[in-house]
């Protein structure tokens, strides 16, 4: 079952709990001493940076299922980091990145060993908004699996944030899967939150990797026959088509979708129900195209409806994940209480590969 962890950082105390919390995910996602002794250096790195340069923070902790860089059947789960903080931002990112930084004491120090242990790495800083940076680490190195086989370069690219209402089990569970030309993103929201929600969207999440092949309104039929002996979900589907350059969007339940194109933006709209329970007669499903400058997001309900992504935030380039804490962090306010968990989602193209 989908386990995540939200952890306040706001004394040296929570470092510990942090590394433990990372240890602990490792262990379920079956790490081997070396890696998981990298993701809790890491994880150390980027709490102590957020007690030092930030005032404190968060650090969210989760194990995705998003890589998109062969289409495999086998499950390649990383362990993902995220540290949000509102302070006061990285005044030189590129020198706060680059070897060597780390000797000093300035902002953002520690953010190149980062770099070069995680296997995919990216920050975003505003000055007085604050500094997201996140990190992955796989079961197996970068490094290692280069030597085998060259990676493929991967056009789309997904990721996101899911955090728990009450942890460590989310009743929201997202992945995104690769079957030859097609990509595809499912966010599944189960009935309600705790572990009886977490059973509904893992079942989901579970399946999509066997029916991967499967068009969003065909996979949805087949969820609903899986998610019956649950207590349901809504579950929102979209699969970009590298071949024909399109979008398909089919979506049962309150999961909120909107796609990005040169156009501007555009609700997509899901069809009333929870998969496992009602299945609407027919299943409509929206096709759009799918070029350089698109991007989606898929969110729970968790996340108010009335989010915003500021133009200023460079998304094209982002790593998706990296834009997805942003939306979270950008649509909470002190005042509003969270109900339910909140998940995001991102696609987004592959920008070129800059090399630094
Ligand atoms: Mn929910």
């Amino acid at each position: 079952m989908t386990r995540v962890w939200d952890v306040p950082v706001h004394d040296s105390t929570r470092v510990r709990d942090v590394a433990v919390a990372v240890q602990d995910s490792c262990g379920h996602a079956g790490f081997d001493d070396g890696r998981t002794a990298a993701a809790v250096l890491v994880a150390t790195e980027l709490s102590t940076n957020l007690l030092k340069h930030a005032g404190g923070g968060r650090i969210l902790i989760d194990t995705v299922d998003a890589d998109l860089t062969s289409d495999t059947a086998v499950r390649k789960p990383a362990l993902q980091i995220v540290a949000i903080d509102h302070g006061p931002g990285i005044p030189d990112l590129a020198a706060a990145l680059g070897d060597g930084f780390s000797t000093t004491s300035s902002l953002g120090a520690g953010l190149g060993t980062c770099r070069r242990i995680a296997d995919d790495f990216d920050v975003h800083s505003a000055p007085g908004r604050g500094t997201i940076a996140l990190a992955r680490i796989r079961a197996e190195s970068g490094r290692r699996r280069q030597g085998r086989a060259r990676r493929d370069h991967a056009p789309v690219r997904a990721g996101g944030v899911n955090i728990a209402l009450a942890g460590p089990h989310s009743g929201d569970a997202w992945a995104c899967v690769r079957f030859g030309e097609r990509v595809t993103l499912l966010l599944a929201d189960g009935l309600g939150h705790g572990p009886a929600a977490a059973e509904a969207s893992d079942a989901a999440v579970r399946q999509l990797r066997d029916s991967a092949h499967l068009p969003p309104a065909e996979l949805l039929n087949v969820l609903h026959t899986v998610l019956r002996s649950t207590r349901g979900a809504a579950v929102a589907v979209a699969q970009v088509d590298l071949a024909e350059g399109t979008l398909k969007f089919s979506g049962i339940g309150n999961i909120g979708a909107r796609f990005r194109s040169a156009g501007g933006w555009q609700h997509l709209l899901s069809h009333p129900g929870i998969v496992g329970a009602h299945r609407p007669a027919h299943i409509p499903c929206r096709r759009l195209p799918w070029s350089p400058e698109c991007l989606l997001v898929l969110h729970s309900d968790g996340l108010p409806s009335r989010w915003s992504l500021r133009e200023d935030v460079p998304s094209a380039e982002l790593d998706p994940g990296v834009t997805a804490a942003v939306i979270v962090r950008d649509a909470s306010s002190a005042a509003r209480t969270v109900r339910d968990d909140t998940t995001v989602t991102v696609l987004s193209p592959t920008p070129p590969k800059r090399e630094p």
